[in-house]
């Protein structure tokens, strides 16, 4: 469900597993992925990670959620202070911009959270260079903690890829980890831009996962 006016941006506020379901769960992100960004180091891994962070990349529809509602979530939901001795990079408070444009409201958005006395975050704010994909078993990973819901998803996403990329196990993600609930996610599905009997299916399927 990804159209040419969307945007991407890509975070990092400590271990990648949770933005990717806290973001997971909002309506216009049509795409979470986690993985490695922020450093030189070629090719990381997690284990080898070298100077990158653990980030969360999202592709969004600015006509449902602004990168400023974005970024208020990012900085509501992590301590962007105290983190950073802790493990090199690895943690670090991260916002990754894609033009100038984002880097201006990235700006605008850190400016207006000062006076409004949240203080200033310590946010490293860069361009992005490479964004590296981390391991599939880190992919959606409080999904991955029910093997019920992968095997009901199986049909509709066979590879780890589309399972990754999908919007649906994204909010299930999101829902796997506490922040949603079902009835928020099948009236999403009743907005969503498919036939009314795709939407019946797929909420018919969801209803069936035991959780
Ligand atoms: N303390 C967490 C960190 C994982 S996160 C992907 C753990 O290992 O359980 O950095």
């Amino acid at each position: 469900m990804k159209t040419s006016n969307h945007q991407t941006v890509t975070l990092g506020m400590g271990c990648f597993w949770s933005p990717d379901a806290l973001f997971g769960q909002l309506a216009g992100i049509t795409r979470t992925r986690v993985g490695f960004a922020g450093g030189t180091t070629e090719n990381p891994t997690y284990r080898q990670m070298g100077d990158h962070s653990e980030t969360v990349e999202m592709d969004f529809d600015p006509s449902i959620v602004s990168l400023e509602t974005i970024l208020h979530v990012f900085w509501s939901n992590h301590n962007p202070v105290n983190i950073n001795d802790y493990k090199g990079r690895q943690y670090r408070s991260l916002v990754l911009y894609r033009n100038p444009i984002q880097m201006d409201i990235i700006h605008k958005v850190m400016a207006d959270r000062e006076v409004q006395g949240n203080g200033r975050p310590d946010t490293e704010v860069a361009p992005l260079i490479h964004f590296y994909l981390a391991e599939d078993r880190h992919q959606k990973y409080y999904l991955k903690r029910y093997p019920d819901a992968l095997d009901k998803l199986k049909p509709l996403f066979p590879t780890d890829e589309e399972l990754t990329n999908a919007t649906l196990a994204a909010r299930l993600n999101g829902l796997a980890k506490g922040y949603t609930n079902m009835d928020k996610i099948i009236h999403e599905i009743r907005t969503w831009l498919i036939s009314s009997e795709e939407q019946e299916e797929i909420i018919r399927l969801i209803r069936r996962i035991k959780w």
